[in-house]
């Protein structure tokens, strides 16, 4: 990529000419088609314009000839050829137009966002687009983030932000991890006594929270504006303390637990056994799928040390069944190779420390798998030995480590078209505020957003480097908290 373009992702083809470029000021005209979700998508690019400076933009239905214009079109041929046309998109601009085309709504966003990540600031004072020409599409088709919000909560603004920093370097799945020992953050309608008695709890007495249906709701609406799919997991057998703790019915002695607000992890279980353990998860789950508009439901399925495999495969089992007879896919942890899971289902690899055989067998069976090793992916892992917040069991993840690998080559013996995606995870055990969090996604997460939607062949540790260096700009414009890796002149 040229030297002064600092796209991350990189995209696969970036050509950039000469001349002036675009100058964008007030009364710029916009382009869009009729269709609502292009309405909106010149709704937000209208709103982007006035924030970041340009000034009021002319929202158009016909071409009138003007020459200061964006335009916004959807084209099936749009986009390098031989790729999915679900995201893929062109940028082509001159010294009086910038074209945005794509096949799809989602497209013709990630044509804006890389047009907006090329803006530059004259030294007249307004805001122009440099002369170019962008062919772009990504890997991997899935490219998420994992929010801990079980540990420490987040509200919804907090969630907004991370959805729009998401948005900006392509990211399409927020997988929000809702549940585990330290509480329960989302109203489930069949089950109010979740959050009533399990939603107040944090590690180490922080304060909790939980989504309500309309919170939730709101969530799923923002990350959609963004091309973001939302991805609940309730996470089971496992982690269950703040079920067990709001229904006394779902322990052996009927008695509930007490609160947990520590970090151990593999301790709480549900029991097959029991009556109430069946309803509970087939009614959970088939709320939460009820709840969710995208395709996907995880069901988490980690770090069951003390049940026995067929207890677990059962307890699996029945949210896996509620799951596929509410219309959704089930996504799990790796662990839950050795169930059986419906062809097509996602598992999500993470612990380098377990064998492969397991999931290798499961992507013959037809599942794909989602790449999250933890010694690259897993954003609460310290930058190093100094850092003063995460984790450290799966070692240290400074800048270049997030970056350099590729998801294709992990697991030795699995066929590359079993990869689905990618995903960053960020536990929060050890994080308690959005600027803790940011600190920790920022600038790893651009790195992971590479990984995920630029092939090996367009990409380099040098050169993206260079590129994210740039970005602090855009970090700072926003008021977030970033890490000033080492690796990178700030
Ligand atoms: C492992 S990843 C876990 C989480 C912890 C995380 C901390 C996974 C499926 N389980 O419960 O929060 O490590 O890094």
């Amino acid at each position: 990529m040229p030297e002064s373009l600092s796209i991350v992702p990189a995209p696969r083809y970036v050509e950039l000419g000469d001349g002036p470029g675009l100058a964008l000021g007030g009364g710029v005209g916009l382009l869009v088609g009729a269709d609502p979700a292009e309405i909106a998508l010149g709704v937000y690019v209208a709103r982007l314009a006035e924030r970041i400076g340009i000034g009021p933009v002319d929202m158009l239905a016909l071409d009138d000839g003007r020459d200061q214009l964006i335009e916004l079109r959807l084209d099936p041929a749009a986009g390098p050829a031989d790729s999915d046309p679900a995201e893929r998109y062109s940028v082509v601009v001159d010294r009086r137009r910038a074209l945005v085309r794509a096949p799809t709504v989602a497209g013709l966003y990630y044509g804006v966002v890389t047009l907006r990540q090329t803006l530059r600031t004259h030294p007249a004072g307004y805001v122009y687009a440099p002369v170019l020409r962008v062919e772009d599409a990504p890997r991997y088709p899935w490219r998420g983030l994992s929010v801990d919000v079980a540990r420490h909560f987040f509200p919804v603004e907090d969630i907004e932000l991370v959805i729009s920093l998401m948005g900006y370097y392509k990211l399409n799945v927020l997988h929000l991890h809702l549940t585990d020992d330290q509480g329960w953050r989302l109203d489930v309608p069949s089950r109010p006594g979740l959050v009533e008695r399990s939603a107040g709890s944090a590690v180490h007495g922080a304060r909790g929270g939980y989504y309500t249906a309309g919170e939730y709701r709101r969530i799923v609406t923002f990350a959609a504006s963004r091309g973001i799919t939302v991805v609940p997991e309730v996470d089971i057998p496992g982690h269950v303390n703040a079920a067990l703790h709001a229904y006394g019915e779902l322990t052996p002695s009927g008695e509930p637990t007490e609160a947990y607000t520590g970090i151990d992890v593999g301790f709480s279980r549900l029991t097959a056994g029991l009556p109430a353990t069946g309803p509970f998860l087939r009614d959970v789950f088939t709320d939460v799928a009820a709840m969710t508009p995208g395709p996907y439901v995880h069901l988490g399925g980690d770090e069951v040390p003390t049940l026995d495999p067929a207890e677990y495969e059962a307890l699996v089992g029945i949210a896996h069944d509620a799951v596929r007879d509410a219309g959704k896919t089930v996504v799990a942890w790796q662990e839950a190779a050795t169930a059986p899971l419906a062809p097509g289902s996602v598992l999500q690899y993470w612990d380098p420390r377990d064998g492969h055989e397991a999931i290798i067998a499961a992507a013959a069976a037809g599942c794909r798998v989602l790449m999250s090793p933890g010694s690259r992916a897993y954003l609460d892992m310290k930058y190093d030995a100094h850092y003063p917040r995460g984790l450290e069991w799966a070692g240290h993840i400074e800048l270049r480590d997030a970056y350099d690998w590729d998801p294709g080559v992990v697991i030795p013996g699995l066929p590359l078209e079993s990869v689905v995606g990618v995903e960053a995870a960020i536990w929060t055990e050890t994080l308690a505020t959005v600027d803790e969090l940011t600190e920790m996604l920022l600038p790893r997460l651009t790195a992971l957003a590479e990984v995920a939607w630029s092939v090996p062949a367009r990409r380099s540790w040098d050169s993206y480097r260079r590129r994210v260096a740039a970005h602090r700009d855009y970090w700072d414009q926003i008021g977030v908290r970033w890490y000033p890796s080492p690796h990178v002149n700030w």
